[in-house]
């Protein structure tokens, strides 16, 4: 008895407990880091984007609070009273009223569409004079990149030069992606047969992460992207860079040419040799997977999903599909069924791509 009693005593403090304790954890979910924040914009586009995101919002809350006020007036001072009976006084038909609540949304909404299209247009994808061009290419699920200022076609991560506009010319290899990079720019779709255009100019170093924006098969998520900012000191030393061309298999020595010719080499059966589906300029020029030219250059493998380590590497030659599920024979990588040996060499000679 005296137990209950004192349970019931302390029931409204250990409520209020309860409920601190159960908002302090749901309003951790506040705290962190956000690298796919689109409420930090890194670029006067999505910027634009912000602001109209908080226009839209402080209306929607302005409407809140009216109607909720509105709704609690009417609670209180229309309830049931002791001692009332029957139904209270109707009321039907008050033109001002009518109109005033006809009138007020129409005004809102047009408070809120004047901005929204005057967005729309300005992200239309026009871009700027002396813009740099990067044509898009989504495949199923790995990002192309190709800039034809500087003869440079890469995989999954861009580089971009702060300060200086740049226009992505978009199409897809297969499905319908969509390419985003919540801090820059995007989501725009990214259609086979077709040209969309993005365009945007970063206005801060630094690393942003994108992702798939529209679900385009099993590793739909697995299809992340980076763009690095960069100085225009590092952007120039990146393209410099990627302009090279790696040494004749000839020259290379130990691990590293042994690893190149398992790379150049002809495997059974034949569509499982790496050379079928990737470039490395001046020994292979196979089309279907990611350019490997420069992959030592990259921070990342497979759309993101590894990290361009010894260990990453090794995870992705043992089994591709296993990481990455959703095999399609002849368009995605197959499991090739590598010796630890080739496996080892490969990875020296990846390595060795800078
Ligand atoms: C049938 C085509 C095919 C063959 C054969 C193939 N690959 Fe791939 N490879 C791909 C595709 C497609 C991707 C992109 C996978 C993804 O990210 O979804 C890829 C990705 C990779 C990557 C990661 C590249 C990046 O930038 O993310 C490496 C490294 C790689 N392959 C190495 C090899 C090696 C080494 C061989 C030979 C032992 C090989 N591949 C054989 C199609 C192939
Ligand atoms: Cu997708």
């Amino acid at each position: 008895m005296d137990l209950i009693r004192r349970k019931q005593r302390h029931g409204p403090r250990a409520v209020a407990a309860g409920f601190v304790a159960f908002a302090a954890i749901w309003l951790s979910g506040c705290s962190g880091e956000y690298p796919q924040s689109t409420l930090d914009p890194a670029s006067g586009f999505s910027a634009d984007l912000a602001d109209l995101y908080g226009t839209i919002f402080w209306w929607a809350v302005f409407v809140f609070v009216v109607v909720e006020a509105l709704l609690i007036y009417a609670v209180i001072k229309y309830r049931a009273r002791p001692g009332q009976e029957g139904m209270p006084k109707q009321v039907h038909g008050h033109t001002a009223l009518e109109i005033a609540w006809t009138l007020a949304p129409v005004v809102i909404l047009i408070f809120i569409a004047v901005p929204t299209i005057q967005t729309i247009f300005k992200v239309d994808g026009t871009p700027e004079a002396g813009a740099l061009e990067i044509e898009v290419i989504g495949h199923q699920w790995w990002w192309e990149f190709r800039y034809p200022e500087y003869g440079i076609i890469t995989a999954n991560e861009l580089h971009l030069p702060v300060g200086r506009p740049v226009a992505f010319t978009m199409t897809s290899a297969d499905v319908i992606h969509s390419f985003w990079l919540p801090r820059l720019g995007g989501k725009r779709d990214v259609i086979q047969g077709r040209t969309s255009r993005l365009a945007l100019t970063p206005d801060s170093v630094g690393m942003f992460m994108g992702q798939c924006a529209e679900y385009c098969g099993s590793s739909h998520a697995n299809m992340r992207t980076i763009a690095f900012v960069d100085t225009q000191e590092d952007f120039d030393a990146w393209v410099a860079l990627q302009q090279t061309t790696p040494p004749p298999v000839a020259e290379l020595e130990g691990l590293v040419r042994r690893g190149a010719e398992v790379f150049s080499g002809i495997r059974e059966p034949a569509n499982h040799s790496c050379l079928v589906c990737h470039r490395v300029e001046g020994i292979t020029y196979g089309a279907i997977g990611p350019n490997l030219t420069h992959l030592a250059s990259r921070t990342t493998i497979a759309g993101g999903i590894l990290p361009n380590t010894a260990d990453g590497l090794r995870r992705w030659l043992r089994d591709p599909p296993g990481e990455k599920p959703g095999e399609m024979v002849g368009r995605s990588m197959p499991d090739i069924d590598l010796t630890e040996e080739e496996i080892e060499a490969l990875v020296a000679y990846l390595q060795s791509l800078r």
